[in-house]
């Protein structure tokens, strides 16, 4: 294995900056905390010894994916505040209006519909929108996704995703329909933005709708049109673990007004006015305290995802002499909100599979995740129903190889080049704990 120093490493980026970072991301300067950080992981701290092997943990007080907080606490419990005065605390009350206002002025549509939760929201709206039948989506995603749509009577059919974007294969969908299908559902995975025109082609075609979960995509955009305005409606999570969280939440973005009139109708109980119900409905309301915290968050969301790009950049320096771990770029063109730490291992070039990788992390007490293991095609109740006869190889083999390091607004640049020591010190000892672990 050849191994370079990160002096070394430095030098070599500031060479070619332009070449090396594209995407937002700037060489380190030497004398900032960043670049002394990258410059500390250095031969000598590669002699420590992973904790798998007896090792200290790196961190005594674990990292987690997506463990969230409130960048200003101030704003917060201001509303708070608001709320336990006026005595309003749910039922569509002012922080739900507002709350909505602030994200259509966000992603740009007329209509934005927000619920408890994110999975209610595709329940809904899948309801709302399609007619019993197939839909077609990925199985590369939250078991969610395929919930939702099982739970409202439809047919989950998978397709599988495209190698370079994770983001299912417009190619696939198109061989997928047939006369009993009624929907496409796009996934724009880790804030991956699906091929949306050529999704909106198939679904033209075949005269279907096309409807896109964007749980993770708050904040991106396909050029200079944010996520959200794509096909009939689109659904971001509100989740703690999302960039932007509203404890828990949903929000469904459309420019279809009526579409939305109907949506508010079904997440309160399907009530016109008192005692008149007009439509069958449930009660997916969101609190008022939910909408305090996501307007709280939504105002600094540009701050959140400032900070979200240095911890990409720190993870990105740290990783990128370490062969056989290949953190994924950002996409190539458009806003992201760097919310989600992606890495493949090789497992041959790494020197073990990413399932022992896993293990060696969380005894670091680094608690990276196998998202979107095994694929939903292979968990129940899709399993039995498919009967193993899927075999969407691009999504095996992703997630077979997929881990998600520790990101978000509680992971630092330090936390990030620590997490990039203890993997240097796994690597390093990568023969040893294969053989230990036999
Ligand atoms: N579509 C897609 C593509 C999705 O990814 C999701 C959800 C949905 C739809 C559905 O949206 P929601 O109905 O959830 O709004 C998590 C989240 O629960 C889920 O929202 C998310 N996707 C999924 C990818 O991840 P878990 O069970 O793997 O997360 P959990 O509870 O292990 O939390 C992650 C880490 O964060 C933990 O290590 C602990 C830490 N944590 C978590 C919470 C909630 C905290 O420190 N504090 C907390 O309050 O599902």
């Amino acid at each position: 294995m050849k191994t370079l120093c990160h002096h070394t490493m430095i030098w070599r980026i500031n060479e070619n900056p332009a070449r090396q970072y594209s995407n937002g991301l700037e060489p380190p300067n030497p004398e900032t905390r960043l670049g002394l950080m990258v410059r500390s992981i250095d031969h000598g701290k590669r002699a420590r010894v992973p904790a798998i092997l007896g090792g200290d943990p790196t961190f005594a007080d674990p990292l987690h994916v997506g463990r969230p907080d409130v960048h200003n606490r101030t704003s917060f419990l201001d509303r708070i505040q608001a709320i336990l005065t006026s005595r309003r605390f749910t039922n569509d009350g002012p922080m739900v209006e507002e709350f909505e206002d602030r994200l259509c002025e966000f992603i740009g549509t007329r209509e934005c519909v927000v619920v408890n939760n994110g999975t209610t929201a595709l329940r809904l709206l899948f309801r709302t929108v399609m007619t019993p039948g197939e839909v077609i989506l990925p199985s590369f995603t939250f078991v969610a996704t395929a919930h939702a749509l099982q739970w409202e009577g439809f047919t989950p059919v998978f397709c599988d995703i495209e190698t370079d974007s994770w983001t299912i294969d417009p190619e696939c969908c198109s061989k997928a329909v047939n006369d009993q299908t009624v929907g496409l559902v796009g996934v724009h995975v880790f804030g991956t933005p699906c091929d949306t025109n050529g999704l909106a082609a198939v679904a033209r075609k075949a005269g279907i709708s096309l409807l896109f979960d964007a749980a993770h995509a708050f904040g991106c955009s396909i050029g200079g049109t944010p996520i959200g305005r794509f096909g009939v409606a689109e659904v971001f999570s509100l989740h703690a673990t999302k960039v932007l969280h509203s404890f828990e939440g949903g929000a469904i973005a459309t420019d279809d007004v009526e579409l939305a009139r109907t949506l508010r109708r079904v997440r309160n109980f399907g009530f016109d006015d008192y005692d008149l119900v007009g439509v069958l409905g449930i009660n997916a309301k969101m609190p008022e305290v939910c909408a305090a915290m996501g307007l709280a968050n939504l105002e600094s969301l540009d701050e959140v995802i400032e900070l979200n790009r240095r911890a990409y950049q720190a993870y990105d320096h740290g990783l990128r002499e370490i062969s056989g771990i290949r953190l994924r770029p950002p996409p190539s063109s458009g806003a992201w909100n760097w919310h989600y730490i992606v890495a493949e291992i090789d497992e041959e070039r790494f020197g073990m599979h990413r399932d022992l990788f896993i293990e060696c992390l969380h005894h670091e007490g680094i608690l990276a995740r196998r998202y979107f293991y095994p694929g939903v095609h292979s968990m129940e109740p899709y399993r039995r129903n498919l009967g193993g006869r899927l075999g969407l190889p691009n999504t095996n083999a992703t997630a077979g190889r997929v881990v998600v390091l520790p990101g978000g607004i509680s992971v630092g640049e330090s936390n990030a080049i620590e997490t990039c020591e203890a993997i240097q010190a796994i690597h390093d000892h990568a023969r040893q704990i294969a053989l230990t672990s036999r």
